[in-house]
């Protein structure tokens, strides 16, 4: 229950909590002493309402205090650690904000600390990494909702930053007089060295061009500009040259934002590009659903499909001849389970320039032949940043402009290389480990055996330090919603007992933040009311999958009344994912089970077949699930399906039996899956845990559904069908009203337009910013080197590495 009160962002809790704990004295004491008196221990935010509500009996009083700022204040915080006589809170009252009090139990006398004697009250006996030492001239947001739009915020601030002094516009001067392609200058050279000879080499050619026809090509006056001090790269005609000119001189004039973010998209500073996407098998076909291979790869496919498409589009618009290349780096698999991950250089479809370039993880011994779990990969990462980055330098025949890091593995490795290299680094998450496993970082120690998160957290927090900037897909992601801290948040201030306590880990108010959200390739995922583009060659093959009665590792289970409408799922068998709690949540539905047959495609159907730890455990829970429920006859349980366009027309077939989607996700980082189905005008219900709460109004484009009360979240399908069966219209309304969301929010369009300016604006703020840089950049090596290693080694040295490390050749 959620105190309605409001509480102003101006009163510290520090300041407010005496007088609150004065009002309500008597019951504080009983709540205060019922806390302590298990002596030292740990308490979320569960264990503190409960037993708030047990020391009171008295129920107005209750009442009383749980709607006022205790209540609130307590509502508040995500844990508390206790240690008599103290109470140590972290209270989160807005998202991205955390504030720390100590309370003593004796008197109710309240002190404010800082995160670090917060992270000394659960751990004293560890490093402890401070990052935010380095950030003290970093201008930051204040508020909360403004988290993510780093770009804009950059842009603003640049804007006085460049105004400071007569000085102020030379670091631009500098970035411009260093734009080249292949040692060739772009846009000015040399001749223009003072910022008043750049503004009157600019007015001289605006005139100029002012009296040209618009369409007049570049190649017409090029001469012309060179005798100015002017190169290329202004623009493909006289128009689009005046304007870019115009630009700039508006910023040298007096800066302003608007001015500053345009220009900065038309600067050609970013030609080529790397992107690291290590683990699982990387491929474009026949890998969706192999382990730990799922939406991050068909993201960095059409992220590289959109963003070309983007950089051809910019390279012509700036009157450039020049070829992009983009190249996606991921790891070679010499046992490549029948995909094409043993191949080296692999051209990507659909695009006219890009690759994917696989380089094998080497060991002393040779070669690592067989496919490594994402959980076990960091004793490769430091060998392969080396070899890959030589590749990359080969391929390219020269340095990227930009590199992109994906996930922990292919951040860090992003990492590396970009420090070395001294390249503009972007990094994206798909899903930070930490927040999927609940307290996996007090509980780093039992959970390290299997997950290795010592290792990969670390990396987490060297990477994102790194990093000029951060793409995220939605706002969740950086700063959770008001009831649930963001996946970045999370790392702000946190404790690996024993290892190390981040007090200063990543700040979300940081303006490397920034939200773009990926689309699905509308090529393949369209609606089912499109009739002429429908892929009818597949529904033979999609027909025998649904509703053929043949059980085999392709399928178990059969759906005897083929009419009913079919709830619909697709994943990896994960944990997180939920596809046996959906299961269960069916098998125990009555009511549902007659309204609708379930069809779930996910992993493989026999544990003899997979090396994944978790889809073992996953598989024995779906026959299981089977048997005591009984579910054949309502149930079918798909294999991991790999052919994206097969895919695409399964979705619109579950849309023509008039069923839905549902995405059960114990925690969901993003969800492709969700909005695929939406593209498909599939009415979607999903998890409320994680982005799929953000990307569905629930109600209104979708619904959500709480993963951790099944019963609620059946019933609400259950409800679903039932109005479907009175009012034929009611499918129809969710199934467009999801698509009006996709269209006005997520498409790959507006993506590869923040993508790139993010490329240039943050490769010129990392100038503007190169002493602090530099700073943090020698804290970071020495972690890497003195911290980051030795837990690799300490990894090494167990059994499970020991086993991979027997299958080189
Ligand atoms: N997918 C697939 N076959 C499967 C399971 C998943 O093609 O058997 C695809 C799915 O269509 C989506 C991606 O893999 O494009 C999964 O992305 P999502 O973001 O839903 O989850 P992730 O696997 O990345 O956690
Ligand atoms: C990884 C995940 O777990 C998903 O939630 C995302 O949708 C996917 O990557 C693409 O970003």
């Amino acid at each position: 229950m959620a105190a309605s009160l409001s509480f102003k962002r101006s009163d510290s809790i520090a300041e407010s909590m005496p007088e609150a704990l004065k009002q309500s004295r008597y019951q504080m004491k009983r709540c205060f002493t019922r806390y302590v008196s298990k002596g030292k221990r740990l308490m979320k935010n569960q264990q503190l309402m409960e037993e708030l509500e047990k020391s009171m009996d008295d129920k107005v009083e209750k009442n009383k205090l749980m709607e006022g700022l205790l209540g609130y204040i307590i509502f508040s915080t995500q844990e508390a650690v206790v240690l008599p006589p103290f109470v140590a809170f972290a209270v989160r009252p807005h998202p991205g904000i955390w504030e720390y009090v100590k309370v003593n139990s004796d008197d109710l006398s309240v002190d404010g600390i800082t995160a670090a004697d917060y992270l000394k009250a659960k751990d004293d006996n560890a490093l402890e990494i401070d990052f935010g030492a380095f950030d003290l001239s970093t201008p930051h947001l204040t508020l909360p909702s403004s988290i993510g739009n780093g770009t804009q915020f950059l842009a603003r601030f640049l804007s006085s930053k460049l105004n400071e002094s007569s000085d102020s516009m030379k670091p631009l001067l500098d970035y411009l007089l260093a734009l080249n392609y292949r040692g060739e200058n772009l846009m000015i050279n040399s001749a223009l060295n003072t910022v008043n000879k750049l503004q009157t080499a600019l007015l001289l050619a605006e005139v100029f061009v002012s009296g040209l026809a618009k369409n007049t090509p570049f190649q017409k006056f090029e001469e012309r500009f060179e005798e100015w001090g002017l190169e290329k790269g202004w623009g493909d005609t006289a128009e689009r040259v005046k304007d870019t000119l115009n630009c700039l001189s508006e910023v040298l004039q007096a800066p302003d934002p608007v001015n500053i973010e345009k220009f900065f998209s038309r600067v050609p500073a970013v030609f080529n590009i790397a992107i690291f996407s290590i683990h699982g098998y990387f491929g474009q076909a026949d890998v969706l659903g192999l382990p730990d291979t799922g939406g991050q790869v068909v993201y960095i496919l059409d992220q590289v499909r959109a963003i070309e498409e983007e950089l051809l589009l910019r390279i012509k618009q700036q009157g450039l001849s020049v070829k992009p290349q983009i190249l996606v780096v991921t790891r070679l698999i010499p046992e490549s389970q029948g995909t094409k991950c043993n191949l080296e250089l692999e051209p990507i479809l659909d695009t006219k320039h890009s690759h994917i370039l696989r380089v094998p993880f080497k060991t002393e011994t040779g070669v690592l032949k067989n496919w490594v779990s994402r959980f076990d990969i960091y004793p490769y990462l430091e060998r392969y940043a080396r070899d890959a980055s030589e590749k990359i330098l080969d391929h390219l025949e020269g340095k990227p402009d930009l590199i992109i890091g994906n996930y922990t593995d292919g951040n860090l490795v992003a990492s590396l290389m970009a420090s070395k290299l001294g390249i503009t680094q972007g990094t994206i998450a798909h899903a930070l480990e930490k927040t999927k496993y609940e307290d996996s970082d007090i509980k780093w120690k039992e959970l390290d055996q299997k997950y290795h998160f010592s290792c990969q957290f670390t990396a987490d927090m060297i990477a994102m330090n790194s990093t000029d900037f951060i793409i995220t897909s939605t706002y969740q992601e950086i700063a959770g919603s008001k009831d649930r801290p963001g996946q970045y948040e999370s790392h702000y201030a946190f404790t690996l007992p024993g290892l190390s306590r981040f007090v200063a880990g990543i700040n979300v108010f940081n303006p490397k933040f920034n939200i773009a959200s990926p689309g699905a390739d509308q090529s393949v995922y369209f609606p089912h009311t499109q009739k002429q583009k429908r892929l009818t060659n597949f529904h033979p093959a999609i027909e025998e999958l649904l509703y053929s009665q043949v059980e085999n590792y392709e399928h178990i289970g059969y759906l005897t009344d083929s009419k009913k409408p079919i709830i619909f799922s697709m994943a990896r068998l994960d944990t997180v994912k939920n596809i046996s709690g959906l299961t269960e949540w069916y098998g125990k539905n009555k009511r549902l089970r007659e309204l609708a047959n379930l069809v779930v495609v996910a992993g493989l159907l026999d544990t003899s077949k997979s090396k994944d730890r978790e889809e073992i455990n996953e598989i024995q829970k779906m026959h299981s699930l089977i048997e005591k429920y009984k579910l054949k006859g309502q149930f079918r349980w798909i294999a991991a399906q790999t052919d994206r366009y097969r895919n695409g027309e399964l979705y619109r077939c579950i849309a023509d039996s008039r069923g839905v989607f549902v995405q059960p996700a114990l925690y969901e980082a993003f969800g492709l899956t969700v909005i695929e189905a939406m593209n498909c005008g599939l009415p979607t219900f999903a998890t409320n845990q994680g982005g799929p709460a953000e990307i569905i109004i629930d109600g209104v484009s979708g619904f959500h559904i709480n993963p951790n009360n099944g019963e609620e979240a059946s019933n609400k399908i259950a409800d679903f069908f039932e109005k479907c069966k009175a009012d034929s219209s009611y499918w129809h309304k969710y199934s467009t009203a999801g698509l009006v969301r996709i269209y006005e929010s997520y498409t790959w369009k507006i993506y590869a337009n923040k993508a790139l300016n993010m490329g240039s604006i943050y490769g010129f703020w990392k100038q503007l910013n190169k002493e602090e840089k530099q700073a943090k950049q020698r804290y970071i090596q020495m972690l890497y080197s003195l911290h980051f290693r030795n837990l690799v080694r300490m990894m090494q040295s167990s059994s499970t590495v020991a086993s991979q490390q027997e299958s080189t050749m």
